[in-house]
């Protein structure tokens, strides 16, 4: 199939983009672009262009995976010049994500117009990388490097909205995209108006550039060992300095070096490896997940404290549960602790803290785990324990909750064997601080449910987790490499080795 389709409508060349799941820019694609580009140029009778995409995206990017390989012409920074050269104008028609090498697609184009779900983006901050195919250049001159730097700063997309308020878009329609994109490159070619976003100069104002510098000294304290930040600093600095040209070739050369580097390398894998986790053997579509609207944490200590704040966080109402109230109390005390630090941080507000704190429920004793659907066992981490909680459980918890422990090394199948309903027991194992920590593992033992399964993992979705599901062996995944690597460091002191050598190693 053909990655890149060409229509016209009356006057305009429509080129659709349409190369699932993502209309990621892979080579083909780059390549039907910019021949579609030249036939529409060629065509007397096309007066205008718009670049439309087909699917649930305009484009989320360069194509991940080519990273790092022998690169395949067109590259994608001559695919971007081909289109803002165009001498027919070019408008963009953005529905879903425009992100990374997308957005500069768009940046490339003489107008853009999105519907206003659309979401635009630079994320390349979060691969380790920066911008390279003329972000940094372009997104500066179009909105002002004061809005333009903290987008590429954090990576995160703003809504189309944003994007208009700021100018980065022309137009936000809620329906007729492909329509309006039409209107737009007619009216273009009409007043004979071509806007370059290369040649803009009116937002890179004395103003913006003293903002700009502000910002950039921030994120160079906060930077740590990451290269990518200093990089994405200088290339936008640029914008005031060099010429549009020159400060191309700058980043060009930031960001080739940047995809050599082993921190980005790891990222681009991390990228790859959390939407393989998420294809689970055996558990496909068909698989519903119970329905979770009530959760129970059973310990009120540092995991069951923040667990609770994991549910409490993505407004499910969750019991806490201790043996007696002094331990509770001291539970519900330390969770309000963690969150008035973060009302001081500004990073929650009063109100907001209110609303989680009320959600948590207090109770002693096991029966307040009766309503739930879906129990948290974070007690001790001794056998005896879990299965006399789990005993119990069997008898108060209502048919079909799903019964989890948060056990970090224990036989899941030797705990759900203290209960008649083995099909609904598993381990859901947080780490430490679990309301921060976005590992869970979901173990899966044998004779647990399908659906069982599938609950733990929507439900840690849910909860802003990364859930993995992983076998029943000691440790599973996390601590059996800890184990190893503890061991060894043990080793090594009784052999005489000082505790920073250990590190060093
Ligand atoms: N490349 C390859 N595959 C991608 C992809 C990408 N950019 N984005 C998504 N996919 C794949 C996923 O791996 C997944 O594949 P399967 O697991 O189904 O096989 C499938 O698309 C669906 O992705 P998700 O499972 O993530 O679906 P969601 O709907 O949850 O999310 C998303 C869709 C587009 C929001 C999300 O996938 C996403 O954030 N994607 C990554 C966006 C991104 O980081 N883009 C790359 C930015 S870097 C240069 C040339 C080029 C560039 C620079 C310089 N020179 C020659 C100098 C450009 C750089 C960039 O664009």
């Amino acid at each position: 199939m053909n990655p890149v389709a060409f229509s016209r409508n009356a006057a305009v060349a429509v080129i659709t983009l349409d190369s699932p799941p993502v209309n990621a820019l892979g080579a083909a694609v780059r390549a039907g672009l910019v021949e579609a580009i030249g036939r529409a140029n060629a065509d007397e009778a096309v007066s205008a262009i718009v670049i439309a995409a087909a699917g649930k995206a305009f484009i989320a990017g360069a194509d991940i995976s080519e990273f790092g390989k022998p690169p395949v012409p067109p590259f994608l920074p001559d695919v971007l010049d081909t289109i803002e050269r165009s001498p027919k104008p070019v408008v963009a028609a953005i529905q879903g994500v425009a992100l990374g090498g997308g957005l500069e697609v768009a940046l490339a184009c003489h107008a853009r117009v999105a519907l206003p779900s659309a979401q635009l983006g630079l994320p390349e901050i979060k691969l380790g990388l920066i911008p390279g195919a003329g972000g940094t250049q372009r997104l500066p001159r179009l909105i002002g490097a004061a809005k333009a730097f903290p987008m590429m700063l954090s990576g995160d997309p703003i809504p189309a909205g944003r994007g208009l308020e700021w100018g980065l878009l022309d137009e936000v329609v809620s329906s007729d995209l492909l329509a309006t994109a039409i209107r737009v490159a007619e009216g273009l070619a009409g007043e004979g108006r071509r806007p370059v976003t290369s040649a803009a100069v009116d937002k890179l104002t004395e103003a913006d550039r003293a903002a700009f510098e502000v910002q950039a000294k921030d994120a160079l304290r906060k930077a740590g060992e990451m290269p990518n930040v200093p990089a994405l600093v200088e290339a936008v600095r640029n914008v005031f300095l060099l010429p549009f040209e020159e400060g191309l070739a700058a980043e060009r050369k930031l960001f080739l070096a940047l995809v050599d580097d082993p921190r980005s390398k790891a990222l681009r894998h991390v990228f790859f490896a959390e939407r393989e986790i998420a294809k689970v053997p055996g558990i496909g579509p068909e698989v519903k997940p119970r329905p979770i609207a009530s959760a129970a944490v059973i310990g009120a200590g540092t995991m069951g404290g923040g667990i609770a704040m994991c549910f409490a966080n993505a407004g499910i109402p969750v019991t806490l549960i201790e043996t007696a109230q002094a331990p509770l109390d001291n539970g519900v005390n330390r969770i309000a602790a963690i969150y008035d630090i973060s009302v001081q941080r500004g990073s929650l507000t009063p109100e907001a803290r209110a609303a989680r704190l009320a959600l948590i429920k207090p109770v002693v004793g096991l029966a307040g785990a009766a309503g739930a659907d879906i129990v948290v066992e974070a007690a001790f981490e001794e056998m005896g324990v879990k299965q006399q909680i789990f005993g119990e459980l069997d008898k108060v918890a209502k048919p079909g909750a799903i019964l989890a422990s948060n056990t970090s090394y224990l036989d899941v199948p030797t705990i759900a064997a203290a209960t008649k309903r083995p099909q609904d027991v598993l381990g859901m194992h947080f780490f430490s601080p679990a309301n921060v920590m976005k590992l869970l593992e979901v173990v899966r033992p044998k004779g647990v449910a399908d659906d069982a399964i599938a609950t733990a993992v929507a439900l840690g979705r849910k909860l802003g987790k990364v859930p993995v599901v992983v076998g029943n062996g000691f440790g599973f995944v996390g601590n059996r490499m800890l184990e190893q690597r503890t061991r060894a460091a043990e080793r090594l002191l009784v052999a005489g080795a000082l505790p920073y050598e250990v590190d060093q190693a």
